[in-house]
């Protein structure tokens, strides 16, 4: 076999730019003949997570869900692309710790871009609700983004062309043993 698989977990604001990214990674990762499979909030949280809000319990509970299903996923052998707010470093602390106690690859990727762009972007509209005061608790505006104190990779996604990222990427993968 000798493709041991594993999980990239992409953690930045709302509109940070974490889906594109994996999606433009997904692409490259078939390209070379790898199966992936992709978590982010549209497939999740319509079914598995369906009963959890955005407080910080359900948040956390969220991303234990989505930890236990990576890590099934990479031990069947995929490369498994998780794309998840997950503001609070605990709860992605312990994702990475159930990976590695698996012996489980893992890679955690800091999606960054300042919250003036993010909400510049705003693709669904959503940091205009929150500063109108129509969503409460919204990343970034009035609820916690704890920035990754050491992650395997940042990607700066206003300054670097996606092209570029997807490379990064790809080698990060290669020298986890992943693909
Ligand atoms: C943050 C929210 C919120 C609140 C709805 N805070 O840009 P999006 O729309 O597609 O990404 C955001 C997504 C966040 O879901 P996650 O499962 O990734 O969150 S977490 O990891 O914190 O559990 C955004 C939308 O859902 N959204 N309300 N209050 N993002």
């Amino acid at each position: 076999l000798g493709q041991r698989g594993g999980t990239v977990w992409f953690t930045g604001l709302s509109g940070s730019g974490k889906s594109t990214v994996a999606v433009a990674l997904e692409k490259a990762l078939v390209a070379r003949g790898r199966h992936a499979a992709r978590l982010d909030g549209d497939n999740v949280r319509m079914g598995l997570c369906s009963n959890l809000g955005f407080s910080a319990e359900d948040r956390a509970e969220n991303i234990r869900r989505i930890g236990e299903v990576a890590k099934l996923q990479a031990e069947a052998g995929l490369v498994c692309l998780a794309s998840f707010v997950s503001p609070y470093a605990r709860d992605r602390d312990r994702v990475a710790a159930l990976h590695r106690g698996a012996g489980v690859p893992y890679a955690e990727v800091h999606v960054a871009v300042p919250l003036s762009v993010a909400e510049a972007r705003d693709p669904k509209g959503l940091y205009k609700k929150a500063r109108a005061g129509e969503i409460q608790g919204f990343t970034g505006i009035d609820d916690p983004y704890e920035e990754p104190r050491n992650p395997d990779l940042r990607l700066d996604t206003d300054t670097t062309p996606l092209p570029e990222a997807v490379e990064r990427l790809i080698a990060l993968l290669t020298d986890r043993g992943m693909i």
